[in-house]
């Protein structure tokens, strides 16, 4: 007998997984995210759902129609076990009836058209409703995009087990603009990318493009930059503008936009132009042409994100212009045509100030009101670049003219990447919760982006993505959840966290109360977790170059504010960064109270103490302890729960499928292990710097 190769013998395991685990548990590579429409288990609860689901009425015609058909096909038949035919109209109780009133006679006739047209394009809802003489459940919109987030929304609540019968659901997004960044270069490479390669490019366009427009429509985001901020100026040339055309007629039915990262000298780059000035009538010219010439190819076209002067970018300061004056020409290139520019924010020159985070909140808010209507100013969540805990971006609140745009990062860059656990939603639930006190008490950041704060129209929100091509697309099987929060908290900024876990958690591991509850808490926790083991107390930017683990000795030649020594400040007189007014006076950058509570230690939350104040070892902490004595026990305690995480995570055995439980414990295992190493570094760090003279 011929010796089995690697893949029979991974073959032969599979069957053999599947045949022990039986038919609820197969084996499970991650590839269906949470749209997995795998039976309902208990038999009762699933024959009520036939009942509740005997047909799908959806009118043939537009291609979103039609995927809105094929996804409720499949879900439904999946979830119920059972062919759930798509008929013409209802001849039994219990159809599915989706539609417009404008496309469908049947929603037409519910007189329900003023209540939709208030909900708008994207808009929603399912109500239970007499169609045709029976009983049905309705989905019905003003727009195509509703009814296919209606009938996610509807799937949704058979994979969450909530009740169709009597459904009465009216749902519409808080933001306009919901996308995600890939920072996918056109090698297919992605810049702190750990899921693998890009599925855009370099040439092949893959077919799992269809599953990840599925799942982007599932959370109701619109829209994808499919090249990444650092942007190749041949992005721009028409071969790979043909490419994006390709893309975005994938993307299309699914109700996203593509968008393109500009490369700000590209009329000197690709359009052999003898400069990039914003100001200079041919350079204008040229930026409208290239818009005239992308929208012949995508007539979606969504706009342009730009990275101008920030970290070696060439910008409109290369001639002497505002950031103004570079966004404008790009927006009045796009106007016409109904496109916007999202001009980055993350720009930290030296000479503007000598502290770092200062520096955007001083280089555009004085800019306020110069912008074109079209223009977002696209603001990352702090003001430093995507720690583990940051205070919110002082921007949030100071430019009452300019619509932001909100930056996250699903992407782990400085969260452990796709190897460590960190459930992101508690970290952006607590910057979108925050109070500016832009407008008096009450003035969330939520309330900010949304526009309600200012009275603005254009609104919106931009998740750099975790994705890949690794089989489980993010790397990390709970990484899933993070792209699916930062949906769900696009379309909803006001769902908890814990809520958005526990949807995720049913829809992708199932419905058992103790794997749902195990999971839920794991998930809960590790944010905090990772944060106590790498950079408590509001310590930040304790990392090296690929900025996975700490390493608070970290004094990079080229850049101070590239090390870590800049920011934590350690010596034998204390440690934290000095940003009261005896210091950067980076607390006056927000409003009162806030710059008066966070210039005394006193009034400063403790996650927030080093970010603000340079303290000295022996003081006091709000909990007795000194600061020392506490900053040594926050790295234990991190040490601990990621151990806590692991073992909870062991009681799942047999629970859930053999391949995902192995895949996770691996990764638990080692961010145990590393919690704990990096813990002792610090704290050894930390320990030769008390030493050292100031
Ligand atoms: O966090 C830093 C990253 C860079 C990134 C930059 C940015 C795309 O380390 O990789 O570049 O932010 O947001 O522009």
């Amino acid at each position: 007998m011929p010796v089995l190769s690697g893949r029979r013998i991974g073959a032969v395991a599979i069957v053999a997984t599947v045949l022990v685990l039986g038919a609820g548990l197969r084996a499970d590579t991650g590839y269906d995210l949470w749209l997995r429409y795998t039976p309902v288990p208990d038999t009762a609860v699933r024959a009520a759902y036939r009942q509740a689901a005997t047909a799908i009425v959806v009118p043939r015609g537009s291609p979103t129609a039609e995927v809105i058909a094929a996804e409720l096909k499949r879900g439904l038949t999946g979830l119920l076990g059972a062919d759930v035919p798509r008929v013409d109209r209802p001849a039994a109780a219990g159809a599915i009836v989706v539609g417009t009133p404008s496309g469908s006679p049947l929603v037409a006739a519910l007189g329900w058209t003023d209540a939709l047209t208030r909900l708008g394009d994207e808009g929603y809802v399912i109500r239970s409703a007499t169609v045709a003489g029976f009983p049905a459940t309705v989905v019905a919109s003003n727009g195509e995009a509703g009814l296919l987030y209606g009938a996610f929304h509807l799937l949704r609540l058979i994979q969450t087990r909530q009740p169709l019968a009597a459904a009465d659901i009216t749902a519409r997004p808080r933001l306009a603009r919901r996308l995600l960044n890939h920072w996918d270069n056109l090698d297919g490479s992605i810049e702190r990318g750990y899921a693998g390669r890009s599925f855009f490019w370099p040439d092949r366009v893959d077919a799992r493009v269809v599953d990840y427009a599925r799942a982007n429509a599932s959370i109701g985001i619109n829209g994808a930059v499919i090249n990444s901020v650092n942007a190749n100026p041949q992005s721009l040339t028409p071969p790979l503008l043909e490419k994006a055309a390709l893309i975005a007629g994938m993307l299309r039915p699914y109700r996203i936009r593509v968008y393109l990262a500009a490369n700000f000298a590209a009329p000197k780059q690709i359009g052999g132009l003898t400069t990039n000035d914003p100001l200079d009538p041919a350079v204008a010219q040229w930026w409208r042409a290239k818009a005239d010439e992308i929208y012949k190819l995508i007539p979606d076209f969504g706009g342009f994100v730009v990275k101008a002067n920030s970290e070696g970018q060439p910008g409109p300061q290369d001639y002497h212009r505002t950031h103004a004056d570079g966004a404008n020409v790009l927006a009045d290139a796009l106007a016409p045509h109904g496109g916007i520019v999202m001009w980055r924010a993350f720009v930290y020159n030296a000479e503007v100030d000598p502290d770092r985070v200062k520096r955007a909140y001083a280089e555009f808010v004085p800019l306020d009101g110069t912008f074109r209507a079209n223009v977002f100013a696209q603001v990352k969540n702090g003001p430093l670049d995507f720690q583990p805990r940051e205070p919110f971006h002082p921007m949030f609140g100071a430019m009452a003219k300019t619509p932001l745009m909100a930056e996250l990062q699903i992407t782990q860059e400085y969260l452990g990447w796709s190897t460590h656990l960190a459930y992101l939603a508690p970290m952006w639930k607590e910057f979108l919760d925050a109070d500016t006190y832009a407008r008096g008490p009450g003035s969330s950041v939520a309330k900010v982006i949304d526009g309600s704060l200012d009275g603005k129209r254009e609104t919106g929100i931009v998740g750099v993505a975790n994705t890949g091509r690794d089989a489980n697309w993010s790397g990390h099987d709970l990484a899933q959840a993070n792209w699916y929060a930062f949906g769900r908290l696009a379309w909803n900024p006001d769902l908890s966290a814990a809520t958005i876990a526990d949807e995720w958690i049913r829809m992708t591991w199932g419905d058992a109360p103790e794997v749902v509850a195990t999971i839920r808490s794991i998930m809960l926790d590790s944010r905090e977790t990772f944060v106590h083991y790498t950079m408590p107390l509001g310590l930040h930017h304790l990392i090296g170059g690929d900025h996975y683990a700490v390493m608070p000795e970290n004094a990079d030649a080229r850049r101070a504010d590239w090390s870590a020594i800049y920011y934590h400040r350690a010596d034998a007189a204390g440690i934290g960064y000095d940003r009261t007014r005896a210091g950067s006076a980076a607390v006056d950058q927000y409003r009162a109270p806030l710059r008066e509570w966070w210039n005394d230690p006193a009034t400063t939350p403790d996650e927030l103490l080093l970010w603000f104040h340079h303290l000295p070892w022996d003081y006091r902490m709000k909990s007795g302890r000194t600061l020392w004595d506490e900053l040594v026990l926050s790295y234990r305690r991190g040490a601990e729960e990621a151990k806590g995480l692991e073992t909870r995570w062991t009681t799942l055995h047999g629970k859930i499928d053999e391949e995902r439980y192995q895949a996770v414990l691996v990764k638990l295992r080692r961010q145990s292990d590393e919690a704990v190493a990096w813990g002792d570094k610090c704290i050894r760090y930390f320990q030769a710097a008390r030493a050292r003279r100031p």
